[in-house]
């Protein structure tokens, strides 16, 4: 039941699942929403390995955003905790947002996906087609129709966005918050990630990592923070950073350590604006043949439960 200050104000609040192929923009689109960089963002496939939850909270609503490893055939054992994780956000969900690269006609992969979600009909659903800023304005009609077409959708249900700039992120979250149900806050209005610090933190790592490297590196590394020791002024984190090959941690390390200590650096950086304290960062790279099939190591990285 609604208390009494909610049926006056009409505060709406629910979940949102972000859903879509990989690399269409679902994490940038978070991050500029939630104001943090809850969710981290390369233009490698599986950037995103683990259901995230990013909150924004404003006077009159609450939206917490399920940010999903993009749906796509699962290779390894971490592909399939990874779909696993994208259709269990279905469930949760008060309204699904579809995210699509709105620069490209749907191709198979956005097929598949439309098939899953129309398993699941009754939640509401919006169309955002992003990365607009990479389309000539007389295609847009064209991959437009294509994909309110797939999705069953009409003009109403979508928006046009450019996530990297900011662009019309604002009225797609308007247009969220009138399919919410009108009900009290989900999280405390401080709050805006379910993830722990030093999960972040592991990630923030990563995501250097994922921008910096090439071929198959960025599939091959994990990041797992073993020490996390807050002093007075100060926090100390000491992380392993997992390759499967040798030559791998030859490239991680670099000449001299170079690499690892530029890594190390941005993501120092980036790790001090998430706790709002210096930090003295430690890295280790380790050889672990096979850590994507090996489930306890999975467990261990938090991506699978
Ligand atoms: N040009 C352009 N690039 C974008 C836009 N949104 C995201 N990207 C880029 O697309 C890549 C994938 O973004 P990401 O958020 O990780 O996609 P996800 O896999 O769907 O979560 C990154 O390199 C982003 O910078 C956009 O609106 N325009
Ligand atoms: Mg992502």
């Amino acid at each position: 039941m609604p208390t009494e200050n909610t049926s006056k104000t009409g505060f709406r609040a629910g979940y949102v699942a972000l859903l879509g192929k990989p690399n269409v923009g679902k994490s940038t689109l978070l991050n500029q929403i939630v104001g943090h960089k809850v969710s981290i963002v390369s233009n490698k496939p599986q950037t995103t390995r683990r259901r995230v939850i990013g909150i924004t909270s404003t006077p009159d609503h609450q939206i917490a955003f399920i940010d999903t490893p993009g749906i796509h055939e699962p290779h390894s054992q971490l592909g399939k905790a990874m779909i696993e994780q994208a259709r269990m956000s279905l469930g949760d969900a008060d309204v699904v947002v579809y995210v699509a690269d709105g620069s490209h006609h749907p191709g198979e992969q956005d097929r598949e996906v439309a098939k899953i979600l129309k398993e699941d009909l009754r939640i509401p659903m919006l169309l955002c087609m992003n990365k607009m800023d990479l389309l000539k304005a007389e295609d847009v009609q064209r991959n437009l129709d294509a994909f309110l077409t797939l999705l069953g959708l009409t003009q109403d249900d979508v928006m046009l966005t450019t996530a990297t700039r900011g662009h019309n992120v604002d009225k797609l979250v308007d247009m969220i918050v009138s399919k919410l149900p009108v009900q009290e806050a989900l999280y405390p209005e401080d709050e805006f990630t379910d993830q722990s610090s030093r999960f972040l933190a592991a990630e923030l790592i990563r995501e250097k990592i994922l921008i910096a490297t090439r071929e198959e590196v960025p599939h091959s590394v994990a990041v797992m923070v073993d020490e996390w020791d807050e002093q007075e002024n100060l926090v100390r984190i000491g992380a392993t950073i997992l390759v499967e090959k040798s030559s791998q941690r030859a490239i991680l390390i670099g000449k001299q350590g170079s690499f690892l200590k530029k890594v190390g650096t941005e993501a120092r950086v980036e790790i001090e604006e998430l706790v709002g304290q210096k930090v003295f960062l430690q890295l280790h790279v380790k050889v672990s043949q096979d850590w994507r099939m090996n489930p306890r190591i999975l467990q261990e990285l938090e991506y699978s439960d």
